[in-house]
């Protein structure tokens, strides 16, 4: 059997592919990174990936690193899980690539702007009057589209769920979270409820609770502001 171990801190990225692993089923640990004291940039962490960034899946202890490549080696490693729609071409599942893609490398800087912009310029008041506005215009316009695409149906891709639907959750979940205005994004907020009602879902939510416990009782835990 595989031995999979996650490496993940709450409220990141790592939540699509612990939802990922759940929605398949596997057994596999999660490695709680402790962010506030920068164990990403450890000797040990950047040995295994040298971004220093969660998520890294070891399998069979080999690190495999950023969320497009972890997500789709779970699909084609585990085809019968549904994390993507099945596809007929190489052109279709390169489509399904650009749409993870999207998340990843158009989506998420963007909600890096909103949720971390002490990132961008170390002058508090700063960050949080001009790098987190921009942040927030920017992804108006990315969930505008996002949720004219979800009138075709509940998922990303209509009727059936998929991975896709993960990446969106933990986005709209971490910019909702420190006040991201819901006005006008009704299909979102109608796929957050769905989503939260999955039980692959509820047990990676599960799980990150947890390990807020366990940072909260070291008074490691970095709450979302
Ligand atoms: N392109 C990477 C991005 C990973 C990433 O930015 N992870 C963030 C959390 S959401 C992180 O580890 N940040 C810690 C740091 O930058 O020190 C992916 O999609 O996996």
């Amino acid at each position: 059997m595989t031995d999979f171990t996650l490496f993940v801190a709450p409220n990141t990225c790592a939540r699509v592919p612990t939802i990922a692993l759940e929605q398949i089923g596997v057994p596999f640990e999660t490695h709680l990174v402790r962010v506030a004291r920068n164990e990403q940039k450890s000797p040990e962490f950047l040995a295994l990936n040298p971004k220093g960034k969660v998520p890294t899946l070891l399998i069979d202890g080999a690190p495999l690193t950023e969320n497009v490549a972890i997500l789709s080696w779970l699909n084609t490693t585990y085809p019968e899980a549904g994390l993507l729609p099945k596809t007929s071409n190489t052109f279709e599942a390169l489509q399904q690539t650009a749409d993870l893609s999207f998340f990843a490398a158009t989506v998420h800087p963007t909600v890096t702007r909103i949720a971390m912009p002490l990132k961008f310029i170390e002058d508090k008041a700063l960050s949080f009057e001009i790098v987190r506005p921009v942040g927030v215009e920017a992804m108006k316009e990315l969930m505008t589209m996002i949720n004219t695409r979800l009138e075709k149906g509940p998922w990303w891709y209509g009727d059936e769920w998929s991975v896709v639907d993960g990446y969106l959750y933990w986005v709209w979940t971490r910019i909702v979270g420190v006040g991201f205005p819901v006005d006008g994004f009704d299909n979102v907020v109608r796929h957050r409820e769905l989503s939260e009602e999955r039980p692959a879902v509820q047990r990676a939510m599960a799980r990150e609770a947890l390990n807020i416990e366990t940072l909260k009782e070291e008074g490691l835990y970095i709450a979302p502001r």
